[in-house]
C-alpha cells in the first residue's frame, strides 16, 4: 500500500487506487482493469463521490429482484474482487447465492487466483467457469460459465463490466442487476436494474436492504421501478454537477 496520509482530501479515492494496483500486482485484476477503474473514478467525481438518491432507488429495487429470484448468482471479475472481496462474500451470504468467477481478459491462472483470493477472505465456495455450459450470443471468454451458476440463474448480479455479456444474459431471458458509475454505458442501459454508484459504497447498502427485505412490498417496488428513468436522473445529476451542485 502507498503512503497516502489519512488527512489527504482524496484519501478514500487514493486507497481504492491502491487496492486496484495491488490486485494487478497479485495477478487478480487485469492490467486493463486500471483503465476501467480510471473511467469509473471520473464518473464518481461527477456524481459527487457519494451515494445519490437515484442509486438508493435502484438498490431498493435490486434487493427486491434478488430476494424474489429463484436462483440468483453473483458474478465476480478482477476489479470487483480486488475492490470489495468481503462485501461480495457478505452479499452471497445474505442472499444465499453462489459467487462465480467470470472474466473478460484471459490471462493464465487469473481465474484461479481470484477464487483463491475469495476463499482466503472467507468465501465458503466459489464456482468457476467450465466448458460444459456456455452462454449464447457471446464469443468472448465470458461465455464459459458454471452449469449450476450463471447458466442456471434467473437473476445475475454483474458489477462493473463491458456490455456484451449483459446483452447476452438479457437475450437468454435472465434479469441482470449491475453496478456501474457510467449511466451511459451499454451495460447500464441494457441491465434490468442499474445502480449508478461506486461498487464499494453500493455493496454494503445492498446487503443492508436485503437484510431488511419486505416480501409484501417487493412486487410493487419492481412494478413501479423504471431503469430508464433512474438513468435519466443520474444523467441530469451529472449535467448539473458542472454548475456546482
Ligand atoms: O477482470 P475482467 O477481465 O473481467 O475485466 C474487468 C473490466 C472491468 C476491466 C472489464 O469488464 C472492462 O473492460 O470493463 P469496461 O468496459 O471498462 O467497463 C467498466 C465499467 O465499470 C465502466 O463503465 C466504468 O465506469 C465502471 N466502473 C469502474 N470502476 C467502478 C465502476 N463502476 C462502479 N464502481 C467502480 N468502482
Amino acid at each position: 500500500m502507498s503512503d497516502v496520509p489519512k488527512t489527504h482530501p482524496r484519501y478514500l479515492s487514493l486507497t481504492l487506487r491502491d487496492k486496484i494496483v495491488a490486485g494487478v500486482e497479485q495477478g487478480i485484476t487485469s492490467i486493463h482493469g486500471l483503465m476501467a477503474h480510471g473511467r469509473g473514478e471520473a464518473f464518481d467525481y461527477l456524481i459527487g463521490e457519494t451515494t445519490q438518491p437515484f442509486a438508493i432507488e435502484a438498490i431498493h429495487a435490486a434487493a427486491a429482484m434478488l430476494c424474489l429470484a429463484e436462483h440468483p448468482v453473483i458474478s465476480v471479475n478482477g476489479n470487483v474482487a480486488a475492490l470489495a472481496p468481503e462485501a461480495l462474500i457478505e452479499l452471497g451470504q445474505v442472499l444465499n447465492a453462489p459467487l462465480e468467477v467470470n472474466i473478460f481478459h484471459t490471462e493464465t491462472g487469473r481465474e484461479q487466483k481470484i477464487r483463491a483470493y475469495l476463499l482466503k477472505h472467507g468465501a465458503s465456495d466459489v464456482l468457476m467457469p467450465t466448458t460444459e455450459a456456455r452462454l449464447s450470443f457471446i464469443d468472448s471468454n465470458r461465455k464459459f460459465v458454471h452449469p449450476d451458476g450463471i447458466f442456471k440463474a434467473d437473476v445475475v448480479f454483474v458489477p462493473l463490466e463491458d456490455g456484451d455479456r449483459c446483452e447476452a444474459l438479457r437475450k437468454m431471458g435472465k434479469a441482470v442487476v449491475t453496478v456501474d458509475l457510467n449511466p451511459m454505458s451499454r451495460t447500464a442501459k441494457q441491465a434490468s436494474i442499474t445502480i449508478v454508484d461506486n461498487v464499494v459504497r453500493a455493496l454494503p447498502l445492498l446487503c443492508d436492504e436485503i437484510r431488511n427485505f419486505n416480501d409484501s412490498t417487493a412486487q410493487d417496488t419492481l412494478k413501479k421501478y423504471s431503469n430508464a428513468a433512474v438513468l435519466q436522473k443520474a444523467l441530469q445529476h451529472i449535467s448539473r454537477s458542472g454548475n456546482g451542485n
